[in-house]
């Protein structure tokens, strides 16, 4: 099938037709989430990675007019290396296709592309969700509604720590997205181990996501995605209270520069890169990795279980 708007690569689509073991893996954090020229090395370490535990890398972004659900080396370069590379939400994703350009993937956008091509585990660092002053400006990420509708497994460090935490929570309750922590009763907090809030279920390996992805679909309810939190091990963490006092200078940056919308969340994060002097993006990249590398497990035991 030719399909000039939709393409998964060969070795993608082979593996999903084979029932192999896929991950998914979104752009925008190598395009707006970590800064150049780091991130074209952790976009090819992320993908051997998922390659080491026996799965396919589906790295997902618009390239010449196509939704591409796996990148060459080369594809990846562009990406990771091209200035004013769009952000896109699962909304954008036709008009970004119909304008030809070149656009990275938000969470909600490539769990959306990685359910239509059949994948069904997705790897990221952190969700987006409510932010701090949604009270006032109604700024709710686009991820917390996708994921009430594509039935993706979701190995994520927890939500962005410079969001409104307990507010996405309640957002992601009323949306019915399941959660559950891996190895922890803790909510993760992104760059810190434990956001300060408790998760109701708990697994302990990847062969028990795959049971869960079989009850899931034999209750039908696998319409929605299943968030597995991954928290980073307390010696990985950031230090909590230079996260908390960098955070606040963020936010107090961010007014100062009237940044607003989509801009927020790379803004908030090139803060921390900085203000930390690196600690926050090694911090990062290790969430990146280890959700990957978790993630492709799930995949791989969620395919021995079919
Ligand atoms: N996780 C990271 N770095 C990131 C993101 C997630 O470790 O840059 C991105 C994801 O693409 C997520 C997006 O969907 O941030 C949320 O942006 P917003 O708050 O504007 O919806
Ligand atoms: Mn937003």
């Amino acid at each position: 099938m030719v399909n000039p708007e939709f393409v998964p690569s060969d070795e993608v689509a082979q593996a999903v037709a084979d029932g192999r073991p896929v991950v998914a893996l979104e752009s925008t954090l190598i395009a707006h989430g970590l800064p150049r020229p780091d991130n074209a090395r952790v976009a090819r370490r992320v993908e051997s990675v998922v390659r080491a535990e026996g799965a396919v890398p589906a790295t997902i972004a618009i390239l010449d007019g196509a939704a591409r659900v796996g990148l060459s080396d080369e594809q990846l370069d562009r990406i990771a290396g091209g200035r004013g590379v769009a952000k896109v939400s699962a909304r954008d994703v036709p008009a970004a296709v119909v304008d030809g350009g070149m656009a990275a993937t938000t969470v909600a956008s490539t769990v959306r592309l990685a359910h239509r091509a059949g994948i069904g585990v997705f790897a990221t660092g952190g969700l987006g969700g409510v932010h701090r002053e949604a009270r006032e400006t109604y700024d709710e990420s686009g991820d917390l509604h996708e994921l009430s509708t594509a039935g993706v497994v979701v190995v994520c460090a927890g939500v962005k720590s410079i969001l409104d935490v307990p507010a996405t929570l309640e957002r992601l309750e009323t949306l019915g997205v399941s959660i559950v922590g891996y190895q922890t009763d803790a909510f993760p907090g992104f760059y810190l181990s434990d956001s300060g809030y408790p998760i109701d279920w708990r697994v302990e390996d990847a062969g028990q996501v795959a049971r869960l992805v079989t009850a899931r679909r034999m209750l039908g309810l696998d319409d929605r995605a299943l968030v597995v939190a991954n928290p980073l091990p307390e010696d990985v963490q950031l230090d909590p209270d230079l996260h908390d006092r960098v955070l606040d200078e963020g936010v107090e940056r961010l007014h100062e520069a009237g940044v607003r919308g989509k801009d927020v969340t790379p803004f908030l994060l090139d803060h921390f890169h900085r203000a930390t002097a690196g600690a926050s993006l090694t911090a990062n990249i290790e969430i990146i990795v280890r959700n990957a590398g978790l993630a492709a497990q799930i995949a791989v035991a969620t395919a021995q279980q079919e």
